[in-house]
This record gives structure tokens, sequence and C-alpha cells, in this order.
């Protein structure tokens, strides 16, 4: 595929900076073609609930709160349509307290059950320790530390309680049972939902994992929760989430949506082409959220992942190796050491309240 050609070829001649910067004049063009603007995320009353002053959504592509309790809409959160790969996400910043509440409320009007987390809660730099993201579920962790399952917290009008907890290597996976609670939610009091959480705790912001392969297993958990979501017509968003929601975040939408449009193309589903090229993509991409990945190396890395994926999934030789799942299946296994299910804590006890 041109997609292997095209990097090898970025790799052998190290263009990647090269790349990177042509992808960030086109963007900045497009910005300016398509007038993007980011007023509402800058109005006075908003301008505390941006972790980041800036990086903001745009007014034309932003997530809305529905029911709120001070008639404010505004989240620091964009929806991605993505047609090509029958995929919807909303791409976030990493909660504050202020927004904790907003973000549940999000997760609940726009039927998430599957959040992605890419950061960690706090994350060092030198000798700095720096808070990337609010506490939003429970938890008392400093970054992987057990918390007590069976912990509920309240966030306005929805309670979230920890329902289990599997720590591995690279990455967390947690059931949080979301309820939501009062008059705020008339029409859904006490109705509960499972969502699924995955936090990959093994990426710094601006820098890319130790190995694609870490990366891939990750995203391969991932993707088998969204394969298994139970919806038929409309598609719900996955929500993903770093500490800016757009390095980390981006290099994974990326990498998912390239990945799912080759499956869909084994399966003869695809009902839409994406952009010709990887670079023409993450142009286009950037027209529903700025500055979706941040450096070269975040492209690299996330052109690095498709790379191998693909390549793991060639059939070899003349008679192809089974379903996608299956292929998929293997390679995921192939890249665990054989001792690490030893390391794997498994946390999924109920504690009565
Ligand atoms: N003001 C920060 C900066 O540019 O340094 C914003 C920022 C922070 C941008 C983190 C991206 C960041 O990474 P990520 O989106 O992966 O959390
Ligand atoms: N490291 C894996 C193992 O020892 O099981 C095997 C592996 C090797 C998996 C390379 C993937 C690899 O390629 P990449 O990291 O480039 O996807």
């Amino acid at each position: 595929e041109s997609i292997i050609s095209t990097f090898d070829e970025i790799e052998t001649n190290s263009k990647w900076l090269e790349v990177f910067y042509r992808i960030n004049s086109k963007s900045e063009k497009q910005t300016e073609d398509l007038e993007l603007t980011t007023n509402i995320a800058m109005e006075e009353r908003n301008l505390d609930l941006n972790r980041y002053r800036n990086v903001l959504p745009y007014d034309q592509h932003r997530v809305r709160i529905k029911q709120t309790r001070n008639e404010n809409d505004y989240i620091n959160a964009s929806p991605f349509n993505i047609p090509f790969a029958n995929r919807r996400y909303i791409l976030t910043q990493g909660p504050l307290s202020e927004t904790a509440a907003h973000f549940w409320s999000m997760i609940w009007e726009q039927n998430s059950t599957i959040i992605v987390m890419l950061n960690k809660f706090v994350e060092h730099s030198g000798k700095m320790s720096f808070v990337k993201c609010h506490a939003y579920f429970p938890t008392n962790i400093r970054d992987g530390y057990p918390v007590h399952i069976g912990t509920k917290v309240e966030f306005d009008s929805f309670s979230c309680e920890l329902i289990s907890e599997d720590i591995s290597d690279n990455f967390i996976t947690r059931k949080i049972k979301l309820t939501a609670l009062s008059s705020d939610n008339v029409e859904h009091e006490n109705e509960s939902r499972l969502i699924t959480h995955f936090q990959f705790t093994r990426w710094p912001d601006f820098g890319v994992p130790e190995s694609t392969s870490d990366f891939l297993y990750f995203l391969a958990e991932v993707r088998d929760a969204i394969d298994s979501l139970p919806f038929s017509s409309n598609i719900p968003p996955i929500t993903i989430h770093c500490s800016a929601g757009i390095g980390r975040s981006g290099a994974f939408i990326l990498a998912d949506t390239v990945i799912e449009y080759f499956k869909l193309r084994e399966k003869g589903a695809v009902s839409e082409e994406p952009p010709s090229t990887i670079e023409d993509l993450v142009v286009s991409l950037r027209r529903y959220r700025m500055g979706l990945i941040q450096t070269p190396e975040q492209l690299q890395f996330s052109w690095r992942a498709i790379v191998d994926y693909l390549n793991s999934n060639k059939p070899n030789n003349s008679i192809t190796t089974g379903p996608p799942k299956s292929i998929e299946r293997s390679g995921k296994k192939r890249s665990r050491n054989s001792d690490d299910s030893s390391e794997i804590i498994r946390r999924k006890e109920k504690v009565q309240e």
C-alpha cells in the first residue's frame, strides 16, 4: 500500500519534520478558508472551563451540553463524524474540577459508553510534577495504585461508581457505573449505565509510547469493546481525551480510523473513501479540532502503528489467514510477553455498600 511505501520514504529520507510542517501550514490555511473561530470558548464565563487557553474547540464544531444548571452549554470538546471509518468520536480535554460534572453530562447526553484516556493524572517533567487531569471518576489513584472497588463519587447530577478495575503493564481497564441522580435529569432519574474506561498509562505528553506493539495491543482492546457495542443505526461516539485532547488523542484517532477503514474494506463494507494520503487525512481531521498530533514524532508513531498493523495482518503466501478479528487477535498475542499474565492484577470483586 502507498501508506507503507510513503512511510518508508519519509523514514529513509528523515522527512518527518518537513511533512509535519506541511501539515501545519495546510491546516492553518484550512482554518482560514473555513473561517473557523473560537469565540465561544473565549467568552469571559468560559475561560476558566478551558485547561489550556491555547487549545479550544471551534465554534463550528463543539459539543453542546443540553441540561445544565447555569444555562451554559459550553464544554471544551469536539465531535468527529468519520463516515469512511464508520466512527464517531468526541475529543475533549482532561476534565478540570470545575468541568467534571459537565463531562459526565456530555457522556450521558451523547450516549457515549466508551472512554479512552491517554494520559496520567500527574505527569512529570524533569523534577517537576504537573496535574494533567482532574480525578473525574472515583479514584484515590496516583497513577496505577489500586482503589476501592465500589467507591462512589457524585458530580452534580450524576454519581460514578467504580465497578471493576484491571491493571496491566501499559493500561488500566475500568467499569464505571454512571447513575443519573436528580431533578436535572428527571427523564432519566435513577437510570444507570455501564461505562467502559480505558486508560493508557505509558504515553507522556508531547512524547510517544515505547513501542507500537504496546499501543496496538491497547488499541485492539479498545476496538474489541467498540465492536461489541450494541448499536444498530446510530453509532455512538467514543470519547477520547488526554490532557489537552489534541496531541495524543489525535495520534490515537488517526491510527484507529485508518485501521478501521482497512477492516471495513476487507469486509467490503466501505461506504466512503478517506482522503488519499495520511497527510491530507490529518489536515482534514484538524478541521474538527485544532492541533491534532502535536509533534513529528507523534505523527511518525501513529503512522508506524498503522504500518505495523497492516504488515502483521497481511495474508501469508497464497491463503488468507481467516477473518479480520482473528488476525487482529493473533497480532495481539504476539506482542505480549509470555509472563505478562502474572503481572496483571485482577480486581473484579464487587464490594457491598
Ligand atoms: N499550552 C499547552 C502547550 O502548548 O504546551 C497545551 C497542550 C498541553 C497541548 C498538552 C497539547 C498537550 O498534549 P496532549 O493533547 O497530548 O494532552
Ligand atoms: N515484541 C513482540 C514479542 O516479543 O512478542 C513481538 C513483536 C515484534 C511484535 C515486533 C511487533 C513487532 O513489530 P512492531 O513493534 O514494529 O509492531
